[in-house]
């Protein structure tokens, strides 16, 4: 009657395979997340995390969006990666303890103890792979292994096979290694188990309080920088509109520089990790939908093709009002109506869609499409158009926020329906119009400046293609304006510069200064605060500066 279990090795418990196999997918999982962002970054691989996101984005309710937006501003993109990347270990890690506590039933006790092999990180990466390619990417809508994702679903499918390879490689050894660092004694799980659920305990406390505390952060200065405007006897519209007092400006630092230079023109792109990178030779842009002749065009082609240049100014949707997210540039490219009215558009065609290289994608109206400043750009400041903004080809459309300024484009794409783009899917104006703003760029929020001394003020006007007429100055919060100088536009495109000399006050304290625009038809810059979401910031510009 002799026991054999006393020969042969105790198998752990079912809990204890769980915790470690968990803790082996886990590193694992990172391993495979890593060379998954790389492949992606590098080699034309599919990135699940970005396809999670996009999808968590569209799905998320429009209040929620906005809240986060104005809770985390610029970070936003970078929160939603982590997130993601986060699920998508905790997948991993659920995936490795949960592989194990169904082998454990199945399996032999001697082998058990062993812990998993070579063939079990196979396995379960297989599986894995599986519901990546026929789970996962299904339900963000990029296909059955990606076959919809610009990339193709053989890209998808051979850099979820390295990642799932990566993974299965790690998965043994990690466990070895875990189960061999002492997890598996029960006195010491125990403990640490026990440490580990009260960490979490105060890692959420911390985080909710952190949280609660950013959101009274951001309330509490967005509170204090947003002093109200006197709305009396404010008017709309000026009739007739003022004539510009064009002039010259004194140099001042912080004053943005009329036209950006490549490397510091604002960057906005949905990618929350790596923008496409398109190969010139093997690119091609088709021109099809409702059009009675579709055709595409090499890289060589288009850019042989007859070229017009011009000054436009951007400016991003998402822009808090005196936001950073502006910028201007000479651009050249060829008229969007050329290449259309080569395609000859079929009656009853309304719009026009542009589908990207990172599988974004949006839509201008016909009319709009055919304006003689609508361009196919290729060039920047003298320069191919960088890699960041659209290499080979991206849209310019005067006067619509930069949202539609496409980058990276593939395919034009003629069609008779109300086509809604990316940013339109997730609640964003279709119209787009720039909405009017000023900018104060000096002095600086919060600075400090000397009693009496002569200073300028200064910053930039913005009204997409409508121009600029008049900027004025207010120390009274809007009871009473001065007229800056303006500088004259490279175009009617662009913004504008504009300057006022100011005699700091003797008087110790803290000032506001305010500014806003009327732009050449005599409207006046909306006064009314609004978020960026759904249609773009409006509201003036103020800041507090102190005397001393
Ligand atoms: N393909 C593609 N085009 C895109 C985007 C994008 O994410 N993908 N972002 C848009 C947004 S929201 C803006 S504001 C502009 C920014 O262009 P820039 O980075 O050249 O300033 O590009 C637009 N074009
Ligand atoms: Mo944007």
């Amino acid at each position: 009657m002799a026991a054999p279990e006393i020969s042969s090795p105790t198998p752990p418990s079912a809990r204890a395979t769980f915790v470690t196999g968990c803790g082996a997918g886990l590193l694992a999982g990172l391993a495979s997340s890593g060379c998954m962002l790389l492949l992606n970054a590098f080699a034309h691989g599919v990135s699940l995390p970005e396809q999670v996101g996009a999808t968590i984005t569209a799905l998320m309710p429009l209040s929620l969006f906005q809240f986060l937006q104005q809770l985390l501003g610029d970070e936003a993109k970078r929160y939603l990666l982590i997130c993601v990347l986060l699920g998508q270990c905790l997948v991993f890690a659920v995936s490795g303890g949960l592989y194990l506590l169904v082998r454990r039933r199945w399996q032999v006790r001697p082998r058990l103890a062993q812990g998993p092999h070579l063939g079990d990180g196979l396995v379960l990466a297989a599986l894995l792979w599986l519901f990546a390619g026929l789970v996962v990417l299904p339900l963000t809508g990029a296909g059955l292994f990606g076959v919809a994702l610009s990339i193709g679903w053989l890209n998808s499918m051979w850099s979820l096979a390295a990642s799932g390879l990566v993974f299965a490689l790690l998965f043994s050894p990690a466990y070895r290694w875990l189960s061999a660092s002492g997890i598996r004694e029960e006195l010491h799980r125990a403990e640490v188990s026990e440490r580990r659920q009260m960490l979490l305990r105060r890692g959420l406390i911390l985080g909710g309080v952190g949280l609660l505390a950013a959101f009274a952060f951001r309330f509490i200065t967005q509170g204090a920088h947003a002093p109200s405007i006197t709305l009396r006897g404010f008017k709309s519209r000026l009739v007739p509109p003022p004539r510009p007092n064009y002039g010259s400006l004194v140099p001042v630092p912080h004053l943005s520089s009329e036209i950006t230079p490549n490397d510091q023109y604002y960057v906005v792109s949905k990618n929350l990790l790596a923008d496409p990178v398109v190969n010139p030779a093997s690119w091609r842009l088709s021109i099809s939908g409702q059009v009675e002749q579709p055709y595409t065009l090499t890289y060589a082609e288009l850019m042989a093709l007859p070229m017009r240049s011009q000054y436009e100014s951007m400016m991003c949707i998402s822009n808090e009002v005196g936001g950073p997210y502006m910028s201007n540039a000479l651009w050249e490219g060829v008229p969007l109506a050329d290449l259309l009215q080569r395609a000859r558009p079929q009656p009853g065609a309304t719009k026009v869609v542009f589908y990207c290289a990172d599988d974004y994608s949006d839509s201008l109206h016909l009319a709009k499409a055919l304006e003689p400043t609508t361009l196919l750009a290729v060039r920047m400041n003298g320069v191919t158009l960088p890699e960041r903004h659209g290499f080979p080809v991206r849209l310019l459309v005067p006067g619509i926020y930069g949202m539609k300024h496409a980058k990276w484009i593939t395919r034009i794409e003629v069609v008779n329906y109300d086509y809604q783009g990316y940013w339109q899917q997730r609640g964003w104006s279709d119209e787009a119009q720039i909405r009017m703003t000023t900018r104060i760029d000096t002095p600086l929020d919060g600075s400090r400046l000397q009693a009496g001394s002569l200073t300028y003020i200064a910053g930039v006007a913005f009204s997409g293609d409508r121009g600029i007429s008049e900027v004025d100055v207010s120390f009274d919060l809007g009871q009473s304006w001065q007229r800056a100088t303006l500088k004259r536009p490279l175009s009617k495109l662009t913004w504008v510069l504009w300057e006022l000399p100011w005699r700091v006050p003797t008087r110790a304290g803290s000032y506001t200064i305010t500014a806003r625009a009327i732009d050449l038809q005599g409207n006046v810059q909306d006064p009314h605060p609004a978020p960026p979401l759904p249609d773009g910031a409006s509201g003036y510009h103020t800041i507090t500066v102190i005397v001393s």
